[in-house]
């Protein structure tokens, strides 16, 4: 290989619905990377279990539901690959390597452990630790060039590039050697000539890279928020989606004319982004129509809008999970097509590391 073949990977956990900020955030923007190149698409159950073991039924309803999402945004099983995770073991083999490769002051920087474990650090799972070191497998098991995230990703991404960095300047002669590797596109005397590893490029853009709660526009929009009220579900009927917008939480002065007039207003600034979102437009265009206008004005538009966005959505993940055996025909197709690209990806990180190969 001359040079890195682009290649997209990215996914959600199958911890409960999936709400707007994982749509807008994730997987909405997956969509037109389908047409610009090869896309991997995981449904991360292995991630699923490292707050705590869910109800086994609901965590297989849960990875159904979330393909059926995916399905139903318009990820094409036909254009990408589309798996959940625990059917292809090289996600676990890598991990277990490169958690001998990361270090324990890069995981113990990470700041979504330090949140969820909270006070309860002693007795959070070594999973819940170790889950950056996993998430750098997904995607370094396909060699993955790009992959689109919300920005509380951000962190874990760069904790990726740390340890492709490491691996490649650590087995360095070991690459040249066995003629693996690809010309580095970006020489720097942090990185060796050949890499066996890309340095996988985060995608965080848009108006909604982070879509705040709504009934407190400092927290994140969250599947485990235990206010139903916080956050829009995917699966929420018209009714739901107007009761939640009519109660955000909001403040009592009219919208901004000019994007500037949003600082220090986060709930003001997390609808004006979820309305430029859902409209395929930017803050500012919005603040040019609704500039001045009370929320008494702006939220019946927003939640018309987001049923005319949504209401489609849900009505075809409703049909796809009524039919679980398709469901899971993509998956496996899917984690066959995986396999066959991560197969000989960790074949050749066992002859790079000096595992015998006797088989
Ligand atoms: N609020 C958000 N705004 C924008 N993007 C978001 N994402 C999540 N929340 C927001 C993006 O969705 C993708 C999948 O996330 P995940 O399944 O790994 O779960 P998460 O980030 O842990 O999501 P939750 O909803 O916050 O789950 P819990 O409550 O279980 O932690 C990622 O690309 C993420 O950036």
């Amino acid at each position: 290989m001359t040079e890195f073949q682009p290649r997209v990977f990215s996914g959600v956990q199958p911890t409960g619905n999936l709400h707007l900020g994982n749509y807008l955030g994730a997987v909405s923007r997956w969509v037109p990377l389908q047409d610009q190149m090869p896309t991997i698409f995981c449904v991360v159950d292995s991630h699923a279990i490292t707050a705590s073991f869910p109800n086994a039924q609901e965590l297989t309803d849960a990875t159904r539901e979330v393909t059926a999402a995916y399905m139903a945004a318009g990820i094409d099983p036909k254009k990408s690959i589309i798996f959940n995770q625990s059917q292809v073991r090289e996600h676990a083999e890598l991990a277990w390597i490169f958690n001998c490769v990361a270090r324990m002051g890069w995981l113990n920087r990470m700041t979504q452990f330090k949140e969820k474990a909270g006070k309860n650090k002693e007795n959070a799972s070594v999973g819940l630790f170790a889950y950056p070191n996993l998430m750098a497998a997904d995607i370094l098991a396909y060699r993955a060039t790009h992959v689109p995230v919300g920005d509380d990703q951000k962190q874990h991404l760069e904790l990726t590039r740390d340890i492709a960095a490491k691996f490649n300047n650590d087995f360095a002669e070991r690459i040249k050697e066995l003629g693996i590797g690809v010309p580095n596109p970006t020489p720097s005397p942090e990185l060796p000539e050949y890499l066996y590893f890309p340095m996988t490029e985060p995608m965080i853009a848009g108006p909604a890279t982070r879509i705040m709660s709504l009934r407190d526009g400092t927290k994140k929009m969250s599947k485990s928020d235990p206010s139903d009220l916080s956050r829009i579900n995917l699966n929420d009927d018209a009714d739901a989606i107007s009761k939640k917008i009519r109660k955000a939480k909001t403040d009592p002065d009219a919208l901004p004319s000019e994007v500037d007039g949003l600082k220090d207003r986060p709930e003001a600034d997390n609808l004006v982004g979820i309305y430029a979102a859902l409209s395929q437009s930017s803050k500012e265009a919005v603040l040019k129509d609704f500039g001045g206008q009370q929320f008494s004005a702006f939220k019946p538009a927003l939640s018309d809008l987001a049923v005319e966005k949504l209401a489609p959505m849900t009505d075809e993940m409703r049909r796809l999970t009524a039919d679980p055996t398709e469901i899971d025909k993509v998956l496996k197709a899917g984690a066959e097509q995986a396999s066959a690209i991560a197969e000989p990806v960790l074949k050749e990180v066992r002859k790079i590391i000096g595992f015998l190969d006797v088989r």
